[in-house]
């Protein structure tokens, strides 16, 4: 933004500010980027600018690719086989707080064990009771969409003991853990850790703690949620909680579930958090001011911090369920959250084709 009337002694006097390592507020004010919304005098934000936008990364493309990665990368590459999907709009990440990445173990192989500052976790895709992460000592089994968690500094490797490839959804708060520069890691040594947990590895929570939420669990609280009256804007919401504080099941990242009934049509909502959905089943599109995305089972997309958005399941027989994983903990933690509902005098106005439908138009 061009500064008006700056005056040669203003300016005299921010060279000398600039000699003691000091710069004037109204300078910093100066340097907002252009698209931030300012106040009526042009000199503060008024609210964030999302980072990055809404994207779709489809299962059909990714099935492909998943293939190629196992020709192209051998195990002895990497840690790990991984496809990070990055938004067309930001330097790094899947939202400006977190990333996810699609991982491909084949048979007999393992992912070795390491541990990092990032917490963690997996939706097990393709799995089944012989591909299994060990974290912290602890085996786990990855039957299709449980969720495993490998919390911040907790040892973990994966083990496929199976005859078909594994594939899974990791998210994880890297873009976090590098913005406030934590970003500590240490290989284990062996390959994979010992059978039986070392003491000494185990932090003093961890008996407690589970590292695993079954999907069979998930499914039976939606099951027997089945009455209950959906959200407006998310459908009908399961909660994934750790039992140890009632918490986030990670201190970073908050998971749910969502169960957009047959027909269900969302209304529009916004928050300050960021967050990346994974299709659990189903077909549906979410509805942003300037676009729309189609999404059907095991697609992933984001949904940047402060967008608007509605969710829209487009079968008129079967249920669509996403799970969400959501940076609310990271602003909760500080008091940052915010959220705004349709009734907000700044909601999309509704898209010409659902006005043309409620007031029995035809569409122009
Ligand atoms: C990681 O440790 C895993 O443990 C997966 O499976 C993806 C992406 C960035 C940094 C660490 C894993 C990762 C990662």
């Amino acid at each position: 933004m061009e500064r008006a009337d700056t005056s040669p002694q203003l300016l005299e006097f921010e060279k000398k500010l600039a000699a003691y390592h000091l710069k004037g507020q109204w300078q910093v004010d100066a340097n907002r980027p252009q698209n931030a919304l300012k106040n009526a005098q042009g000199n503060l934000y008024i609210e964030p600018t999302p980072s990055g936008v809404p994207h779709v990364w489809r299962w059909a493309d990714m099935q492909p690719f998943l293939r190629e990665a196992c020709e192209a990368v051998p195990a002895s590459q990497t840690a790990r086989r991984a496809l990070v999907f990055t938004n067309p709009e930001l330097p790094r990440g899947t939202t400006h707080t977190m990333i996810s990445t699609l991982q491909i173990v084949r048979p007999g192989e393992i992912a070795w064990a390491h541990r990092h500052a990032i917490n963690a976790l997996r939706l097990a895709i393709k799995g089944g009771p012989d591909v299994f992460t060990v974290v912290n000592g602890r085996p786990l089994p990855m039957h299709p969409y449980d969720v495993l968690l490998t919390p911040g500094w907790t040892w973990h490797d994966h083990h496929n003991q199976s005859n078909e490839s594994a594939v899974w959804l990791d998210a994880l708060d890297v873009p976090f853990t590098l913005a406030t520069n934590q970003q500590f890691y240490e290989d284990y040594g062996d390959i994979a850790q010992p059978p039986a947990r070392s003491a000494a590895n185990a932090a003093p929570a961890d008996e407690a703690r589970p590292y695993r939420y079954a999907w069979s669990e998930v499914e039976r609280q939606i099951t027997a949620g089945a009455d209950e009256t959906p959200d407006p804007a998310r459908g009908r919401v399961v909660d994934y909680v750790n039992p140890l504080n009632n918490g986030p099941i990670l201190p970073t990242i908050h998971v749910y579930a969502q169960v957009l009934p047959p027909g269900f049509e969302g209304k529009f909502c916004r928050e300050t958090a960021s967050g990346m959905s994974f299709v659990v089943r189903g077909e549906g599109r979410t509805v942003f001011a300037d676009r729309e995305i189609d999404w059907a089972t095991h697609d992933t997309f984001v949904t940047p911090n402060w967008t608007w958005l509605r969710c829209v399941n487009l079968s008129k027989s079967e249920p669509a369920i996403v799970i969400h994983f959501s940076d609310s903990p990271i602003l909760k933690a500080f008091g940052f959250y915010r959220r705004e509902d349709e009734t907000s005098p700044y909601a999309p106005q509704p898209a010409p084709r659902a006005a043309a439908e409620r007031y029995g138009m035809e569409p122009e």
